[in-house]
């Protein structure tokens, strides 16, 4: 999977370059491929941006420098995104699909953002990664380009797809490593038990109670079996 990065920070990314991402850049699973809007800029001082027509605060990315160094990508078949906090919040299904994507574009804003006509010209989606604002995409794209990266093949081992394809739509149950003992609290007696079926059940519960006293609206979309019902069904009997 490719993704190139239009961003006037290219600096900002090195942090990406670490753990697992780094790894899958070294095995060439992914490429990130960082392009420097000022490169594109023709004038004498490297200018990049301009103050916004009919006034106000800040500056705006100047529309001219944005569509040269979109051009010197050349994949009329790349999906181009904007990162803005105008765009559809992402979640894990849009993560999921856009991992389908050969070659996406990243486009990051600075400043007050862009100009519009660039943006109507070439952008294909625009997408937020939450109701608030930043001073740049930079950091939008770069969790967009770790979240999609998680899904492409050999990126992740194979057992942590596997588990996380199983519990769809809710939070994850409690883990526990050593030591057995920490400040005199002990690991949940069943994980030692050697019984794989009841640590399987005693897990799937964990994760419901979790995702039922943290964040209960997951469950209404979350697809539950009817053995998952009855055991909600049990937690909010329970509650006081
Ligand atoms: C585009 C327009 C994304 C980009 C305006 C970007 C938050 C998000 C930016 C701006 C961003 C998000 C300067 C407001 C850059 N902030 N929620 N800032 N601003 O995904």
């Amino acid at each position: 999977m490719k993704f190139d990065v239009l961003t006037l920070f290219p600096e900002m990314f090195e942090p990406l370059r670490q753990s697992i991402i780094g790894r899958a850049e070294e095995k060439k699973l992914i490429d990130i491929n960082l392009i420097n809007i000022r490169d594109f800029s023709k004038d004498k001082h490297k200018k990049v941006d301009d103050t916004p027509y009919g006034g106000g605060a800040g500056m705006i990315m100047r529309a001219d420098v944005v569509y040269e160094a979109y051009k010197s990508i050349n994949d009329k078949d790349a999906k181009v995104i904007y990162l803005t906090p105008q765009g559809k919040v992402l979640n894990q299904k849009k993560v999921e699909n856009l991992s389908k994507e050969k070659h996406l574009i990243l486009l990051c804003g600075h400043y007050e953002g862009i100009d519009q006509r660039v943006i109507d010209k070439i952008v294909d989606e625009e997408i937020s990664i939450g109701d608030y604002v930043l001073t740049g995409g930079e950091i939008p794209a770069m969790v967009l380009i770790d979240s999609v990266s998680r899904y492409v093949d050999g990126v992740l081992s194979e057992d942590s797809t596997f588990e996380e394809s199983f519990s769809h739509g809710i939070l994850e149950y409690p883990q526990y490593t050593r030591p057995e003992t920490f400040e005199n609290i002990k690991v949940p007696e069943i994980l030692q038990s050697g019984h794989h079926e009841n640590i399987n059940k005693w897990r799937r519960c964990q994760a419901l109670e979790n995702t039922y006293k943290k964040r209960p609206e997951l469950l209404e979309k979350a697809e539950l079996s009817e053995e998952d019902k009855a055991y909600l069904l049990d937690i909010a009997k329970n509650k006081k």
